[in-house]
Parts: C-alpha cells; sequence; structure tokens
C-alpha cells in the first residue's frame, strides 16, 4: 500500500510526499504564515456537500469552489464552509480567523474542509490554497491560518515598449489571483491615451472595450485594477486642464475602474512643480476619489521617485509629505531606479512623505536593456522591511509570459517576507510555466539572468551552476595549456545540456507564448552552446595531436561569427537591439579558451 509521508518543514509549509518511485516535492505559494498537518492525509470523498454565504463580496471565491468541486450534494456529511469572519457557516471558527485583512483560516480534516476569510479576499485566499491542495493525490489535514504581509502586492505595467496584448493582461490577472496578487496598475507609458497629448481623449471604442473586459477579469481574480495617466509633460496647472483630466477618470469610472493612480515620473518644466502636483492630486481625492466611496486610495508617482534624484534641500518630497492628502499613496523605486529595497531606503523615504512609501520595483523590467530576458531567481529586497510599506508593485518586462517568472517570486515575498526562499520559489515558477520542460527551462534561465552593463547599474548573478568548472578550466587551461579533466567535462556537459535546452524549448508547444517570447533567445542560445562545444574541440585536437588543430580552429572561429550575426539580427528593432544571454561568464570563458588555444 502507498503511504505518503508528510514532512513539514518549520513554518514554510513545505510538504514532501514521499513515494518509492515517484517522489514529488510540493510547496504551497506564497508561503503560509503558519501551517501544521498531520501525518496521515485524507481522500476527498465521492461526495461531499458545499456551504456558502449568499454575499456578493464573496463572489469570486465561491465560483472559484464550485469550480474545483462541482460535485456538490444536499446529503454528504463531509462538509465544506466557506465564509467570512461573523457568518453562520464559519462561526465555530472566529476565534481562529487572522486579524490581519485579507487572511483566511482553512482547516481539512476527515470531517470536512472549513475555509474561513478575514474578509471576501481572505476567503478567496482560501480557496486559492485548497485549489493548490487539491492537486495533490490525497489531502493533507492541515490547519493553515495565514494573512500578507504586504497590503497591496502586484504589478504596475509601466514600462517604456511594446504595452502587452490584451490576450496577455487577461491571463496576467488570472496569475496574480492564484497567486494572491491583490494590484494591477495599467500605465503603459507608450499607450497614447495614458500619456502626452492624448491622456486628454477617451479611449476609442475597442480599446475601451477591451479595458472594460479586464476590469472584469480583474474583479473576478480579487485584484484591483488601477488606471494610471501620465499627464505631466504637457499639463497646464489651469482649471480646463484639471477638468479634462477628471473627466477622463470619469470616462474609465463609467468602464468600471475603481482604482486611479496619476504618474509624474520622467518629465520636465512646469509639470514637476511640487504644490502644483499636490493642489491637483488633492483635489481629484476630494472631488473625484472620496465623492464616489467605492474607489481605492488614489496612488501617485512623483517626479523625486528615487534617492539618487532627489535633491532634499529643493524641497519637493517635502512639500508632497506636508500638502498631500494622509490618504494618497507616494510611490518610490528605492535608492536608484532601479535598486533593491532595504531598511535603509525605507528610513531615507517614509519620514520625507510622512506616510509608508508604495513601492515600484524596477525588475525584471527590461526596458533600458532590450537585448536581454531577465529569467533568474528574484532577490535582493529586505525580509525586515513588511512594516515600512504599503505596497510592493513590480514593474515587468514587456514579454508578459516571461515575467511571470520573476512575479510569481514577488507574490511569494510580498505575502510572506520571512519565510521568503528565491531559490525555492524561482524552482517552482519555472515549474508552474512549464511542469513537463522545467528543467530545460532552468537551463536557459541560469544562463538568461544578468542584464550586463547598464545604465542603472543593476546586475543579476549568471551561470551559477557553473561558475566553478568554467573557472577551472579556463585558469588552468591559460597557465599551462594544461586541461583540468573534471572541469572541462562538466563544461562540455552544459554545453550540451544548452543546445538540447534550446532545441526542446524551441520545438515545445507547453506553453507557447513563452516559446515565442523566447525564441529569437533560444536561437542564439543554440548557437552559443554551439559555439562552446567547438572550442572545446579546439582544446581536446590540440591536447591529443592527431586531428587537425587548424581545422578546428577554423571551425570555432566560424562558429563565434554565427553566434555574432545571429545576435545581431535578432531584435533589430528594440531600443538595445540585438539578443544576449550567457554575456556574463560563458561567452568570456569560451572567447578567453580559444584565445589561449590560438596562440
Ligand atoms: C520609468 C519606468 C521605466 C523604468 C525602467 C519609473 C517610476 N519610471 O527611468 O517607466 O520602466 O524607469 O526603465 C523609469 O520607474 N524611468
Amino acid at each position: 500500500m502507498r503511504k505518503n509521508i508528510l514532512l513539514v518543514s518549520g513554518l514554510l509549509g513545505l510538504l514532501t510526499l514521499g513515494n518509492t518511485l515517484h517522489a514529488q516535492e510540493f510547496r504551497l505559494s506564497p508561503t503560509p504564515q503558519t501551517y501544521s498537518v498531520q501525518e496521515d492525509s485524507i481522500a476527498l470523498p465521492a461526495q461531499y456537500q458545499l456551504q456558502t454565504e449568499a454575499d456578493e463580496a464573496l463572489a469570486p471565491a465561491s465560483v472559484l469552489l464550485r469550480h474545483l468541486l462541482p460535485e456538490s450534494t444536499s446529503k454528504a456529511s463531509f462538509r465544506i464552509s466557506l465564509g467570512i469572519k461573523g457568518d453562520k457557516t464559519v462561526k465555530k471558527y472566529n476565534r481562529y480567523i487572522p486579524e490581519t485583512a485579507e487572511g483566511y483560516y482553512l482547516k481539512i480534516d476527515k470531517k470536512g474542509i472549513v475555509i474561513a476569510g478575514t474578509d471576501a479576499r481572505g476567503a478567496y485566499y482560501g480557496v486559492q490554497t485548497l485549489a493548490q491542495l487539491l492537486t495533490l493525490d490525497k489531502l493533507p489535514q492541515v490547519e493553515i491560518t495565514d494573512y500578507p504581509d504586504i497590503p497591496y502586492r502586484g504589478v504596475v505595467e509601466g514600462f517604456y515598449g511594446q504595452p502587452w496584448s490584451h490576450e496577455a493582461r487577461l491571463s496576467q490577472l488570472d496569475f496574480y489571483g492564484r497567486n494572491k496578487m491583490n494590484v494591477y496598475i495599467y500605465g503603459p507609458k507608450d499607450d497614447p491615451y495614458h500619456s502626452t497629448p492624448n491622456w486628454r481623449k477617451p479611449y476609442p471604442e475597442k480599446e475601451a472595450k477591451q479595458l472594460q473586459e479586464l476590469v472584469e477579469r480583474a474583479k473576478q481574480n480579487n485584484v484591483i485594477f488601477y488606471w494610471a495617466i501620465h499627464p505631466g509633460q504637457d499639463i497646464k496647472w489651469n482649471d480646463e486642464d484639471r477638468d479634462l483630466l477628471l473627466k477622463k477618470f470619469e470616462s474609465m469610472y463609467d468602464l468600471g475602474v475603481r482604482g486611479f493612480a496619476v504618474f509624474f515620473d520622467d518629465i520636465s518644466g512646469e509639470g514637476t512643480k511640487a504644490d502644483k502636483q499636490a493642489e491637483l492630486l488633492n483635489y481629484i481625492d476630494e472631488h473625484f476619489i472620496q465623492t464616489k466611496g467605492d474607489v481605492s486610495p488614489l496612488i501617485m508617482c512623483p517626479t523625486e521617485y528615487n534617492k539618487s534624484w532627489t535633491n532634499v534641500e529643493g524641497g519637493y518630497l517635502t512639500t508632497l509629505g506636508e500638502k498631500l492628502n494622509p490618504d494618497i499613496q507616494i510611490m518610490w523605486t528605492g535608492d536608484r531606479v532601479v535598486a533593491n529595497i532595504d531598511k535603509q531606503s525605507m528610513e531615507f523615504i517614509n519620514p520625507l512623505i510622512r506616510r509608508k512609501a508604495y513601492i515600484w520595483w524596477n525588475y525584471p523590467v527590461s526596458d533600458y536593456v532590450q537585448d536581454h530576458i531577465l529569467m533568474g531567481p528574484t532577490y535582493g529586497n529586505g525580509t525586515d522591511i513588511k512594516d515600512d510599506m504599503t505596497a510592493f508593485v513590480s514593474n515587468p518586462m514587456e514579454h508578459a509570459e516571461a515575467s511571470k517568472i520573476s512575479l510569481y517570486s514577488v507574490a511569494d515575498y510580498t505575502w510572506n517576507l520571512e519565510d521568503y526562499d528565491s531559490q525555492a520559489s524561482w524552482h517552482q515558477a519555472l515549474r508552474v510555466l512549464m511542469p513537463k520542460h522545467a528543467d530545460y527551462l532552468e537551463t536557459f534561465a541560469i544562463h538568461s539572468s544578468d542584464l550586463g552593463k547598464n545604465n542603472h547599474k543593476f546586475r543579476r548573478e549568471e551561470s551559477q551552476n557553473i561558475r566553478p568548472a568554467l573557472d577551472a578550466l579556463c585558469q588552468t587551461y591559460k597557465k599551462n595549456g594544461q586541461i583540468d579533466k573534471a572541469a572541462f567535462d562538466q563544461v562540455k556537459k552544459e554545453c550540451e545540456k544548452i543546445c538540447e535546452a534550446a532545441d526542446k524549448l524551441i520545438a515545445t508547444d507547453e506553453n507557447p507564448a513563452l516559446t515565442e517570447e523566447m525564441a529569437p533567445w533560444l536561437i542564439y542560445f543554440k548557437q552559443l552552446g554551439l559555439y562552446g562545444q567547438s572550442v572545446l574541440h579546439v582544446l581536446e585536437v590540440k591536447q591529443d595531436g592527431k586531428q587537425c588543430v587548424k581545422c578546428a580552429l577554423e571551425q570555432a572561429r566560424t562558429q563565434r561569427i554565427w553566434l555574432e550575426q545571429t545576435g545581431k539580427h535578432l531584435n533589430e528593432k528594440a531600443s538595445q537591439p540585438g539578443v544576449k544571454c550567457g554575456g556574463t561568464y560563458l561567452l568570456p570563458a569560451f572567447d578567453g579558451l580559444l584565445e589561449a588555444a590560438s596562440k
């Protein structure tokens, strides 16, 4: 008989189902705050009875629950109860429900399942956790008390370049719901109706209809859809422009939008004046946000939105801090435009703006390194700053599907900072995106992580798995022309893996959107693997002395040209044209070896 052994590692919610043949690892993500599990799991009975409250706010949770468990029958004794603190269905469990907004209590035992939310969104998150547990063969008997560390978690589509497609956005919103993120801010720099000069105009019919659809989808996923305007480059500080802005917001409200933001980033001239910005925003707050009554707090992005661009004496941020109504949220990207956020960065900004900052994290955005695709682990933000911010939203790449690697981890981090494990989260993200090709995806991702030299001086680890071997091989070879056999074999194996990964990922239909986005880089990646192999071949031929060294050298040099040309002629229209990956360690190592072998 098969027996599942459940191991709980601390509060991590890491649950290993030990099976002699098919050991599989299971981790709830985002990592729950507290989690306890009993040794024996149960089979979900064929007959069960769903009990939910007929509350409109609870609709996304009950719709999801019914979708997961469609066979409810009133006769069954196994009860599945869903409700919010105070509801009859979950009354018995009131004292277990966490205080924190969006929390939930989930209990699974032989008698039934209870999902009791602190509020409607909490109940929804409880059902999402159940959805993850239902992917297991058997249901573990668990008690989970869970809530988010950061009140607002999500994404700001705020990059330059090709805005996401409608389809991509729909898929993103589903992804946010599944991963307990509650914010999506619409603000693509290259949407003409978001920015200067067309921010004053209403959307054409087709775009308006699509936005309406997005709002609806966000609602189903319990995501707040914010629409952002970027008027600063040509706004006149007069009643006419103020009213045009409000009129635009009103038209967005009519499409269903219930969250609004005003961005004053990346502008110059009149629009940058703090007192004028504050006056306008307070007006919007008082005459629109507050009067509507069903709208989320107003968000603003300041012109001085990071420390390196801040002139404290100039008084810009101090003015905003003093003048802006306290319920208006102020965005902040950290010490630089692109920076990890830590305690010190929060201690700088919060006193200046007299509130907790709304973090706009510029990762994995790649609009300043468009020749790169950023697929590596998400790491570097403080784990001790949960009480210092109201929100943490990530600005992603124009590659929506590939961005999910990082967004998955942003969801995990913002939910539970202390238990965040960037490596584990990354591995799992790869598995979520391409369950059957995860190992190949990992091979590609590990070599497509760093940004290369860039204006923002933001770098990421790359090729960590093979660096020791690459270093050892290069050092000994350059020193005395000797081949470190163990290192050589490892690098050779890695080159084979690279070629195989490129082949598998380009040919699979497991996640077509992801393959499409990666394709230019995969084409290059294959050439990189082949180049590595040709360089290693030179080393071998030189050592055994039996084959034509000149021929091997010529072949490697030609392969290098193939690589160069391939990289140059892909992604040609980008601001940083071409494609690059493996540029931080792999390529310099191969080049160095070839040069040494040429001597
Ligand atoms: C822009 C943003 C862009 C990002 C990275 C903010 C607040 N604004 O330098 O639209 O995607 O940097 O290039 C920005 O970050 N300006």
